[in-house]
């Protein structure tokens, strides 16, 4: 008789789970450290779903993750070059506007930059952009070396032997870097720019130990890198926590990125995608997503509920007279190859 209740009461637990209406799940791929895992919870809280978040370090990663898996994703967070790639090879969903509230808190002058690998702002609604600059442990790296504030440093002799460097594995960033550093665009491919570049990275490359977007933030505080080309929203995050370590943006200029998120066209959940971009754009939770990121926000709403603090600090938000230095990587088509070439020779060498 008790194991007839038993199973009964077995039975009944069953069926009442089996009833439950199982959550919905959004499939995000984004960088790392690039969303406050409190602004998730909260997302999911009051949308009763869950977010199964995947991170990446690099946009080619991210579309060989996004082009390769069996799991279909439904957001995801390419940079400016990459949103007109995924377009090109038809991922992307058209954006419906009228089905995100907030849209309308992004900066006019923001998009209007972003029309340029997205025409009409059609597919990719911009999250944070950011520059590209070195990030230092004042412990083992001289002031005077540093002084000069410029790409230039990692081609001094006190590197020589160290190995002490490194940088980020993206073909754009590093070559670019060189590029700016010889005087040239990170956009120019032209003969004479490719080899100056190519020969400037010969000098880095002798004391360059890896190229890596993501161990760096341990590495320069504990002193395994002393110093390591940086994303400056990743750089402010190590700061805030480590005294000894410093960062600056080069003198000569910086690459420029605007990340987006979009949704891709294979999204199982698009409705949920939706509500998730406008959750993002609301100015309050864009607001806390800055705060957490140290990225500058393209969110004009957020911006203007920042502290004074963050608005005027210049390595999140530079004034314009740097960033008419800066330059923002482009698409290149076909012509990407050229500077995939140098980055693979140099990380074969
Ligand atoms: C976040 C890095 C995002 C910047 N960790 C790269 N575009």
């Amino acid at each position: 008789m008790k194991k007839i209740s038993i199973l009964i009461l077995l039975v009944a637990v069953l069926l009442v789970f089996s009833c439950q209406p199982s959550k919905k799940t959004l499939f995000v791929s984004n960088w790392s450290d690039y969303l406050d895992p409190d602004l998730k919870a909260r997302f999911e809280k009051e949308n009763n779903c869950v977010i199964r978040l995947s991170t990446y370090e690099s946009n080619e990663n991210m579309l060989t993750k996004i082009l390769s898996s069996k799991q279909s994703y439904d957001v995801v967070f390419p940079s400016g070059d990459h949103v007109t790639i995924m377009q090109l090879k038809n991922l992307l969903e058209p954006l419906d506007k009228d089905k995100l509230n907030n849209y309308a808190n992004l900066d006019p002058a923001i998009l209007l930059k972003a029309q340029s690998f997205d025409p009409e702002n059609k597919h990719a609604v911009p999250y944070f952009w950011g520059l590209t600059g070195l990030m230092y442990n004042k412990k083992y790296v001289p002031e005077d070396l540093i002084a000069s504030k410029s790409w230039k440093i990692l081609e001094d002799k006190f590197w020589n032997s160290k190995s002490k460097i490194t940088m980020l594995d993206d073909a754009r960033e590093v070559v670019g870097a060189a590029l700016i550093s010889a005087g040239y665009d990170p956009n120019d491919v032209s003969q004479p720019a490719l080899s100056a570049a190519a020969s400037i990275l010969e000098s880095w490359d002798a004391n360059i130990t890896q190229f890596d977007s993501d161990s760096y933030k341990n590495e320069v505080p504990d002193g395994t890198t002393w110093i390591a080309q940086a994303y400056n929203g990743d750089a402010l995050q190590v700061l805030a926590e480590n005294e000894g370590v410093s960062f600056f943006l080069p003198g000569e200029g910086a690459s420029l990125w605007i990340d987006s998120v979009v949704i891709l066209k294979s999204s199982k959940n698009k409705d949920l995608a939706y509500k998730f971009i406008d959750f993002l754009l609301d100015a309050e939770n864009a607001k806390i997503n800055a705060e957490y990121t140290s990225y500058p926000t393209p969110n004009l709403r957020a911006y203007e509920l920042l502290d004074e603090e963050v608005k005027s600090n210049p390595l999140i938000y530079p004034d314009s007279a740097y960033l008419d230095k800066c330059y923002m990587l482009k698409f290149l088509g076909e012509d990407v190859k050229r500077i995939d070439a140098i980055f693979e020779q140099i990380k074969t060498n």
